[in-house]
């Protein structure tokens, strides 16, 4: 159990970790393209270092220095079957990319990850991936993946996940002829402009994303922005503490991530953004928070996939937000690291927060009186950083079960937390 210390006020200026989507990208596609991959701003996270370890263990040399990650591509067809199970940890990511990825190979694979993992659904890719001729074993993990020769197919996407979307798009790099995918919501998009910078045959047009079957990747160096899945985090925190005033540097804005912008300004939230500039093909900004007069809002529909990760953090926002926030479309959160819609209900719910949940979403009426709790995290990394937050302006001692968790994708998150109790 780890106290959450109070800070007095949130000021200062912080750059977060680098994004956890890019950086796991980074790894793999630097991994089946020719050349050498030099990648700064990695984050070295728990979930990333897993790819790093999968791809290791598939013959993929990979250096890591304090500054930078070089990847050693050997090609579209340099992988070697790895001689043990692949151990993807807390990663649905790595798991789901893996399984497209590896769905064309010509060899076979095993893959597995911590209990977290092993009760996430995997049917969602598989299941499309088996339309293109692929052969994976299971709907949970522990996975068999039979390497199969794949076919293109057209595909109309059931769910708003980057994460299937992502896992055909690596398969239909080995399959023959085309594959369409259509999207229901757009989801981040990091994979196409990755792969569209490396040379592959991709083309998005709105929705539709058409991928040919590829010969070559030509390696990139890329330049991961910070993620803004950790600077959410500081965005409440300074929006919600008295007498803040955070300045976030090198921010990713991709705009299929900024949500939570749309969402905070919504609110009310007093934010700056400035110093915009584009890194590798991803656009990155500054961000300036103050404290702010929150209301509450509306949150459902197409924004949803441009703020699934976010939306503990946004609940936390709403219960200092005047009135009424109500989450809808958010099914999806019962999917992740956790069921996030209970976790998020159950825990803020102890420390007496007017907070009700729905089939796909939650309702939260704001400005309750809070009083201090010892809270579990169910080992997500984002309950924890979302609770440290919470713990802040809530009367009394607050306590985590598991503050460790934070390392899956903002291992210093304490330390920039507490450095601006100034
Ligand atoms: O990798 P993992 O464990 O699935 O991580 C999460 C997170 O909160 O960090 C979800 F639990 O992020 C996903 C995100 O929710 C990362 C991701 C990606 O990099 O493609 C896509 C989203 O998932 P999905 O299911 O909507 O595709």
């Amino acid at each position: 159990m780890t106290e959450i210390k109070k800070i007095r006020r949130a000021a200062g200026e912080i750059t977060v970790p680098g994004d956890k989507s890019i950086s796991h990208r980074a790894v793999m596609l630097g991994a089946i393209a020719d050349g050498t991959t030099k990648i700064t701003g990695f984050l070295k996270g728990a979930d990333c270092l897993s790819t790093i370890d999968c791809f290791r263990a598939m013959g993929i040399d990979i250096e890591v220095t304090d500054d930078v990650i070089t990847v050693h591509g050997k090609g579209l067809y340099g992988l070697k079957k790895p001689e043990k199970m692949l151990y993807t940890g807390n990663s649905g990511t790595t798991t789901r990319l893996l399984c497209g990825l590896l769905s064309g190979q010509e060899f076979d694979t095993d893959i597995t990850g911590d209990a977290s993992i092993c009760r996430r659904p995997m049917k969602r890719v598989t299941q499309p991936l088996s339309l293109m001729g692929a052969d994976i074993e299971n709907e949970y993990c522990p996975l068999h993946i039979k390497g199969r020769k794949l076919s293109g197919i057209t595909y109309d996407m059931t769910v708003a996940s980057a994460q299937v979307k992502t896992a055909l798009i690596l398969a239909a790099l080995y399959a023959d002829g085309e594959t369409i995918i259509n999207e229901i919501e757009k989801s981040r998009d990091h994979t196409e402009l990755m792969l569209g910078a490396m040379g592959a045959d991709i083309e998005v047009n709105g929705l539709t994303i058409r991928i040919g079957k590829t010969d070559r990747l030509t390696a990139q160096d890329i330049a991961v922005p910070g993620d803004i899945s950790s600077a959410a985090f500081f965005l409440v925190l300074g929006a919600v503490m008295p007498d803040s005033d955070i300045v976030i540097r090198n921010v990713g804005m991709n705009p299929t991530r900024t949500g939570i912008i749309d969402v905070l300004l919504d609110m009310g939230a007093d934010l700056e953004i400035f110093n915009e500039r584009v890194a590798t093909g991803e656009p990155v900004a500054d961000i300036r928070v103050r404290s702010s007069k929150l209301h509450g809002v509306k949150i459902g529909g197409a924004i949803i996939p441009r703020l699934i990760d976010e939306l503990p953090v946004i609940a936390t926002a709403a219960l200092f937000a005047e009135g009424e926030t109500v989450i809808t479309d958010a099914q999806e959160l019962k999917v992740k690291e956790t069921d996030r819609i209970k976790a998020v209900t159950d825990e803020f719910a102890k420390c007496g927060a007017d907070i009700t949940p729905t089939d796909d979403g939650m309702v939260i009426v704001g400005k309750k009186p809070l009083k201090g709790a010892d809270f579990k995290t169910y080992g997500d990394h984002r309950m924890a950083m979302s609770l440290t937050i919470l713990a802040q302006l809530a009367d009394g001692k607050s306590t985590l079960d598991d503050a460790e968790c934070v390392s899956v994708s903002y291992p210093e998150f304490f330390e920039d937390f507490y450095g601006l109790d100034n």
